[in-house]
């Protein structure tokens, strides 16, 4: 069974750009990408004092399962380099998942919508490009709905 996922990535360490590259072709043959958000820098949220991230957004299919998908991408983080670091803090890759399908799931380690997106512009602007009228499963909100209630500042489209 194929479901459709949407995936957030951030990085603050070293060479931002090819982070991101690198975890984009890491994603396949099990993830695969089928729309890419264009690419944001964006103030550090949470904890002020560490580098600005750069920020995107993915729509994949994948038929791993929830459970798997966190699984392969927790692997990916530490295949990319990541090294464990406190709550909030600088890191080389994160890889969350936002959306698998329609899934409602709240378990140990695994909470499906992701919980805080509503609260994250560095991650609905990514998304927006994606999937504007995508509708949050539980808050009955499109996407740019919940990002027009949202405070944008510190959010850019990087480069251009
Ligand atoms: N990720 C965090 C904490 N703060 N801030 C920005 N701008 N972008 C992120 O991806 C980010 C963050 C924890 O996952
Ligand atoms: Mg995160
Ligand atoms: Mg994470």
């Amino acid at each position: 069974m194929t479901h459709i996922v949407y995936l957030a990535l951030g990085t603050n360490l070293g060479e931002r750009l090819q982070n991101l590259r690198a975890a984009l072709d890491a994603f396949e043959p099990q993830i695969h990408a089928l729309a890419e958000s264009r690419v944001y820098e964006t103030e550090p949220w949470g904890y002020a004092d560490q580098p600005a991230f750069l920020n995107m957004a993915v729509r994949a299919e994948t038929d791993l399962s929830p459970r798997e998908l966190l699984g392969r991408l927790k692997e990916l983080e530490v295949s990319l380099g990541r090294i464990p670091n406190f709550r909030n803090g600088p890191r080389l890759i994160d890889l969350d998942i936002l959306f698998y399908d329609d899934v409602c799931l709240d378990e140990p380690g695994l909470v499906i919508p992701h919980p805080r997106l509503q609260e994250r512009a560095f991650v609905l602007a990514p998304l927006a490009d994606v999937a504007p009228d995508l509708r949050h499963p539980l808050l009955d909100r499109s996407i740019s709905q919940l990002l027009d209630a949202l405070d944008t500042r510190g959010v850019y489209v990087y480069g251009n």
